[in-house]
């Protein structure tokens, strides 16, 4: 028997305030908390919803440094634009606070502090990267040098961001300081570590045994974790940026970010109500967090055994983390500015707030990465949108204008197809209560859509427009049904479109209805004057998708361009005009192509180079089909000692370009030229 909670504390993930948000966020995370949010608020239950900007930690001071202003500046246009941008958006939050308030600095002191007091840290030294000349110890991110993987000479001390490759700062060749350039030195420090490995037991027990029903994703990864054995895990930090470690003897020392970020949750409840150890103490609340999967360890390992360290605090009954939504098949990237900006896309398209809501939620990547294209965008508004849920509205409204002057009309005696859709209507809610309840968010937004659905097909098959030139009362009866399916309509898209379904309470000039009544048939009174009908959606035409798709091919571009400069390889040693004198280059044209069996990237071509005609392998199948080489004229070295690759005797070298981003171009004369061309 599912347990009886008196009231819901729903959290959304605090994002860090160094940037603006992204559809990303917004699929994995804040759509879901708020449609969570607002379908309970319409239930009439006991919600909060709390949010607000994570500010503290390491790449906000990297963003403070590489523009010259303090990390307070970054934070504090940072979170004024996130804040901006949710609300444009319409997410309920009931507060969206921020980590670098004072009751925030309060709540993680005296949180650190009742743990310290109570020894459940352990204390521990070690050494750590120190500049000297900044007289500051190093995060990880603080340390740059040559990647050993790939050779990026930009490369940080916790990863390479050209090659994507995790790396120690003592991995790192020729490392220094990002700060000012020095060699680094290691020093004593010290810090306190939560030991994660003394709440092993009690995970094992709360979440293997105790929540089973958690999503697959998010129970696999805790079960991992768990079966990896856990490690003490360091709560400070060497770092001025933060909130103070509150004991004698830590100057320069602040909580790590991932110790005073969840504890956010708490101090923004606080600053939301008094009664907030009501939501935060009582075993009667409901505590989902809702983050992105990236987010698991902190929320279902972490921040649960800091809470139970604590004592005083309950634990989240769920965690329903979402996958990850990536931009047109490749990841999105605050760094590589690969992303829709909810901001940038609020001002390209004004009213359109809930076709993105609409769109990443039923797109949203709830059990796998999922992907977001523009045409897909484009083609759920035009032939669900604007098709289905805006065609039928405007057709209930726009016919009872016509007809009645836009008074509703009586309904009369329901014929069997009346009564069949009126009940498919009233079964909608159970399914729909269903898959919210359970944060199947993409099936539940399927039930909602259904009702319009169910509406357009009642219309098209009863048709009033034909219908009433014989039968005009019977024309009353459709439209009265109409109308009502209309009114569910707009309770049962109320969390997931709320702009939308305020627009259809406006033109049918009623007050919101509250959930419960979702499925009556008596929600509009006979004689009811309803408002003057708009259309709630407009077709997006091709010339926008294309703005917006030029807009990233231009992104990818400069992104191109950047990684090529980062990194051109560095010139090699010096040769003698003698050494390039030896290599015989010749123009050639590729006559044949096919893949060599069991290698992925060997191809065997055969070439006729003016002198002969021979066969080269080269390891280019990853970068070309062997359709697309046929008939290419090319520059080979053709005087390459033989070698047999594969059992295949290559005789030769056909030479190519590769880019920084490790893209491969063929080499091709200007224009058509004699095979045997000599290249000097
Ligand atoms: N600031 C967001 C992220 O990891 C992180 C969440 C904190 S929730 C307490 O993208
Ligand atoms: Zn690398």
């Amino acid at each position: 028997m599912a347990k009886e909670f008196k009231r819901y504390l729903v959290t959304s993930a605090l994002p860090y305030a160094n940037g603006p948000v992204h559809i990303g966020h917004l699929a994995g995370v804040y759509i879901p908390s708020d449609i969570y949010t607002r379908y309970l608020r319409l239930k009439g239950c006991d919600v909060i919803s709390v949010c607000g900007s994570d500010e503290h930690g390491v790449p906000i001071t990297i963003k403070a440094r590489k523009e010259g202003v303090t990390p307070q500046q970054i934070v504090d246009r940072y979170h004024a634009l996130i804040k901006k941008s949710f609300e444009g958006l319409g997410m309920s939050f009931d507060i969206y606070s921020r980590t670098s308030s004072k009751t925030h600095a309060e709540t993680a002191s005296d949180f650190f502090r009742k743990l310290y007091d109570e020894g459940k840290f352990i204390e521990k030294t070690s050494m750590q990267y120190y500049d000297e000349e900044a007289q500051t110890f190093l995060a990880d991110r603080y340390i740059v040098g040559t990647c050993p993987k790939c050779g990026n000479d930009r490369a940080y001390g916790d990863q390479c961001e050209k090659c994507g490759s995790t790396l120690s700062p003592d991995e790192l060749i020729d490392p220094h300081s990002a700060v000012s350039g020095s060699v680094p030195v290691k020093r004593e420090t010290k810090h306190w570590y939560l030991p994660l490995d003394r709440y092993e037991g009690f995970l094992r027990e709360w979440i293997l045994e105790g929540h089973k029903e958690w999503k697959t994703n998010v129970y696999g990864q805790c079960k991992s974790w768990l079966d990896g054995g856990l490690q003490p895990r360091a709560v400070s930090r060497d770092l001025d940026w933060g909130i103070p470690v509150p004991v004698e003897g830590a100057e320069g020392k602040v909580l790590y970010v991932w110790f005073d970020a969840p504890i956010g949750y708490i101090s923004a409840t606080k600053d939301l109500t008094p009664d907030w150890e009501k939501y935060w103490k009582s075993e009667d609340t409901k505590m989902v967090h809702f983050i992105g999967k990236d987010n698991i360890v902190f929320h279902c390992i972490v921040f649960p055994s800091m809470l139970k360290a604590h004592g005083d605090y309950i634990l989240p009954e769920n965690v329903p983390a979402n996958e990850f939504l990536n931009l047109e098949g490749d990841k999105i990237s605050t760094s590589r500015n690969w992303a829709v900006w909810l901001h940038e896309y609020l001002e390209e398209f004004p009213g359109k707030e809930d076709v993105l809501r609409y769109v990443l939620c039923a797109n949203a990547p709830e059990t796998k990465d999922n992907d977001f294209t523009w045409k897909d965008f484009q083609a759920r508004n035009n032939n669900e949108l604007v098709a289905v849920l805006g065609n039928f509205v405007n057709r209930a409204l726009v016919l009872t204008q016509k007809y009645y002057g836009g008074k509703v009309p009586a309904c009369g005696e329901l014929n069997d197809y009346d009564r069949q859709t009126v009940a498919e209507v009233a079964a909608v809610k159970a399914s729909l209560e269903g898959n919210i309840e359970n944060y199947r968010f993409r099936e539940a937004l399927k039930d909602a859509m259904n009702i319009s659905r169910i509406g357009n097909k009642y219309l098209a098959d009863t048709e009033p427009w034909k219908v009433v030139k014989t039968d005009p009362k019977r024309v009353e009866t459709i439209l009265n049904i109409a109308l009502q399916i209309t009114a569910n309509t707009a309770i049962a898209i109320e969390p997931f479109m709320p702009f939308s379904a305020a627009k259809i309470l406006g033109m049918l000039a009623v007050e919101k209805f509250s959930w419960e009544r979702l499925g009556a048939m008596d929600l509009i009174p006979a004689g009811h004057a309803i408002g003057e009908p708009a259309l709630l959606f407009e077709k997006i035409e091709d010339d926008v998708i294309q703005h917006q798709l030029d807009k990233l091919a231009a992104t990818k571009a400069a992104n191109e361009a950047a990684e090529s400069n980062q990194s051109i390889e560095p010139q090699k040693d010096t040769i003698q005009f003698d050494d390039f004198q030896k290599m015989d280059i010749r123009v050639s044209t590729i006559l044949e192509a096919e893949k060599v069996a069991k290698t992925k990237k060997l191809l065997k071509l055969t070439v006729d180079t003016g002198i002969d005609k021979r066969v080269i392998v080269s390891g280019i199948a990853e970068h070309f089909t062997p359709e697309e080489l046929v008939g290419k004229q090319v520059l080979v070295l053709v005087n390459l000692a033989p070698r047999e690759l594969k059992g295949i005797l290559s005789n030769g070298m056909i030479l190519m370009a590769e880019d920084a981003s490790g893209k491969l171009r063929l080499l091709q004369p200007g224009e058509t030229t004699n095979n045997g061309a000599v290249v000097g």
